[in-house]
């Protein structure tokens, strides 16, 4: 299905507006659409919202075994991928819209206001790092953003492709209907405010001899509304002591 005006929420931004692309290279082309295919996103790719092509890698490469990557030199574990190579792919991929990122261990991590940018942009194209990782002049030579999901460490980058890709594509338009969007707690709390969210309750009120707290059950919508920020705070200055002094400065 692709975006018409029959559909109100997609109507909007039918007007000259494309829907937001990413390209992917890769060396595994037959990752994608993986998770991507499913729930939220999924849906949102099958209704026209987001488009997702890969390119493989391997077929920019010049000899029959169809190689990629060669040895460091200055000596060393693993293989790097050829900067030739490379280009040579990323220069097919040009005139696609977005900035070009290159996922990698060694990039600077991922945030929301990275992801929002991005996800307000045309879209993006990401080279999935492999192997040790990439010949570094290609990194300048393109200047490619490197960017990384955090502090540990995957096998490779389409892992983390396929997050930010993601984490962009709830943010567009139609895709996360207005029940989500408009919640006022999603704005007065939670990430986009700086703190982790409050617990969840739901039914049935007693599990396991495990009481829901009685404020939620009290129907007083301020006292609920004052004990969920009292424990957003709480977990937040536990577990994530860097976003509990930004918030904190943040309420000056
Ligand atoms: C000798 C050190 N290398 C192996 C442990 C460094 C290394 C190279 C390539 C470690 C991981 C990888 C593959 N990772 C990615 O391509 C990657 C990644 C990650 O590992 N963690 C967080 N974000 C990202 S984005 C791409």
């Amino acid at each position: 299905m692709t975006p018409t005006a029959a559909n109100g929420a997609t109507a909007a931004v039918m007007t000259s507006v494309r829907p937001w692309r990413a390209t992917v290279l890769t060396i595994f082309p037959d990752m994608f659409p993986g998770p991507l295919g499913q729930s939220l996103a999924g849906k949102a790719l099958d209704a026209g919202l987001w488009s997702l092509d890969t390119v493989d890698l391997r077929d920019f490469a010049l000899d029959r075994h169809r190689s990629v990557d060669d040895a460091p030199f200055g000596g060393g574990v693993g293989m790097v991928i050829r900067p030739d190579i490379a280009d040579a792919a990323l220069a097919a991929i040009d005139e696609r819209p977005g900035p070009t990122v290159y996922l990698s261990p060694r990039g600077r991590v991922l945030d929301q206001a990275r992801v929002r940018m991005l996800a307000e942009g045309p879209g993006v194209k990401l080279l999935c790092g492999r192997f040790e990782g990439l010949d570094q002049r290609v990194i300048e030579a393109r200047a490619l953003e490197e960017i990384s999901i955090g502090d540990f460490v995957l096998s490779g980058g389409e892992p983390a492709a396929i997050a930010l890709i993601d984490a962009c594509v709830r943010l567009l338009p139609g895709v996360i209907g207005d029940a989500g969007a408009l919640d006022e707690d999603s704005f007065a709390l939670g990430l986009d405010a700086g703190l982790l969210e409050y617990p969840h309750y739901t039914r049935p009120a007693v599990w396991q001899g495990r009481a829901v707290p009685d404020v939620l059950l009290s129907g007083h919508h301020e006292k609920i509304r004052l004990w969920r920020r009292q424990q957003a705070e709480r977990v937040t200055e536990e577990r994530r002591p860097d976003l509990w002094r930004r918030y904190m400065a943040g309420r000056n």
